[in-house]
């Protein structure tokens, strides 16, 4: 490892910061059932502990995503706990999810619910998560429908797409500059024979069908299995459109693992994207690099912070890339030479530098080891044992 290569790894990793999810501490599971985990976050309290524990051992968790119905129950009633629970743990209220799903009024659809009144009761919802985003001072809303349908014939594509637009644009009319709508795609699940914003097409017209604050969000694991999700994001950073991510790793669909469990590769291919995007433009992405999980049988801390400490790895081999090097080889049409030049980044042990990184900063060389040795696990699993967790809703 040259100097250079550690002066890199330290420079990437000081501007590298990835948000957690509230939903990935707390007792989630499949169609098939939830294995309950006794030190498992029931309450937001708890979330945001478990929350400031990564961060404590990573420096790079500063913020919790919080999902409306599960994290704000009461909706805007809830917000001073919120901001008291911040302040608490140090750790910021990030990215607000609106949860357009849950409720039994949109077994037809939310945006696109054929019911009017159903429509209008999806845009309220979605527009007190907007408000609610402002009084905690986060900038994102995430914004992800499971609508669609099961069967052909049974929905009007086109009539649903005329109502996401119309709702989307009145509800991009509350977003203040200092906010974003983050539009989210899926191509099934809830929905198995078509789903409204299937893909980072169909996405990225309905962001600028939105307005100007409305980008789109890659969810790794949203995506069919021979996508090319690096092209993707290539295109949506060129487009200006690319908002943030929700990263998981997935084996078949959907299946919310541990970044970089299945395919690390992957993610670095498309950090790799972005970072020669940057270095191209000489510009930073203005991008949300946020986590999406469900820790059905690992333990949840654990593989949280396994999850960060991935992410910084592969963004660390990214930015070893020289794209120079790269930029001349992709214009002489060398492919073994460019092809070399990811695939020996991608080769570098980066944990050394990391570990020095980290030494550095006052943190932990082995964040997992030292959760392992912190006695924080068995202080939350004695505090939270015995009691009995709602196995009804996902999260
Ligand atoms: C949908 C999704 C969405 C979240 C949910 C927890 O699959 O990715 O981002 O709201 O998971
Ligand atoms: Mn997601």
């Amino acid at each position: 490892m040259t100097v250079s290569q550690a002066e890199r790894i330290a420079r990437a990793l000081d501007s590298f910061r990835i948000e957690l999810p509230s939903w990935g501490f707390s007792n989630t599971g499949t169609r098939f059932g939830k294995y309950l985990q006794p030190a498992a976050a029931l309450t937001i309290d708890e979330k945001f502990s478990d929350a400031a524990e990564v961060h404590q051992l990573t420096g790079v968790c500063p913020t919790l995503a919080l999902h409306v119905l599960w994290d704000l129950p009461n909706g805007a009633a809830d917000v001073e706990r919120i901001r008291s629970l911040a302040a608490r743990h140090g750790i910021a209220p990030g990215s607000i999810n609106p949860n357009l799903f849950e409720d039994q009024h949109y077994k037809f659809g939310s945006f696109g619910n054929p019911d009017s009144s159903v429509r209008a009761r999806a845009v309220g919802h979605a527009r007190d998560s907007v408000a609610i985003a402002r009084h905690l001072s986060s900038r994102d809303i995430v914004l992800w429908f499971a609508d669609g349908s099961n069967y052909p014939g049974t929905a009007n594509i086109r009539q649903r797409k005329r109502w996401f637009e119309e709702n989307l644009r009145t509800l991009h009319a509350d977003v203040d500059a200092h906010q974003r709508l983050l539009v989210e795609y899926k191509p099934f699940e809830p929905a198995f024979y078509h789903t409204d914003i299937a893909d980072w097409g169909m996405a990225l017209a309905f962001a600028r069908a939105a307005g100007p604050r409305a980008r789109v969000l890659v969810d790794t694991g949203h995506h069919y299995q021979s996508q090319n999700i690096e092209q993707i994001v290539a295109w949506l950073l060129a487009e200006g459109m690319l908002g943030g991510f929700h990263f998981n790793d997935r084996r078949y669909a959907d299946d919310d693992l541990t970044l970089g469990s299945i395919d690390p590769y992957q993610v670095f291919r498309i950090f790799h994207e972005i970072l020669f995007f940057e270095s191209e433009t000489g510009t930073r992405a203005d991008i949300a690099y946020m986590i999406d999980q469900s820790h059905n049988l690992k333990g949840k801390i654990e593989a949280m912070i396994q999850t960060v400490v991935h992410a910084q790895e592969l963004y660390a081999r990214a930015a070893l890339v020289d794209h120079n090097v790269l930029a001349a080889a992709q214009a002489r049409c060398e492919l073994v030479r460019a092809e070399s030049v990811l695939r020996d980044a991608f080769s570098t042990d980066v944990r050394p530098a990391i570990a020095e990184w980290r030494r550095g900063r006052g943190l932990p060389a082995d964040p997992l080891e030292a959760f392992r040795h912190s006695g924080y696990l068995e202080r939350i699993t004695a505090l939270r044992s015995g009691r009995t967790s709602a196995t009804s809703s996902y999260a």
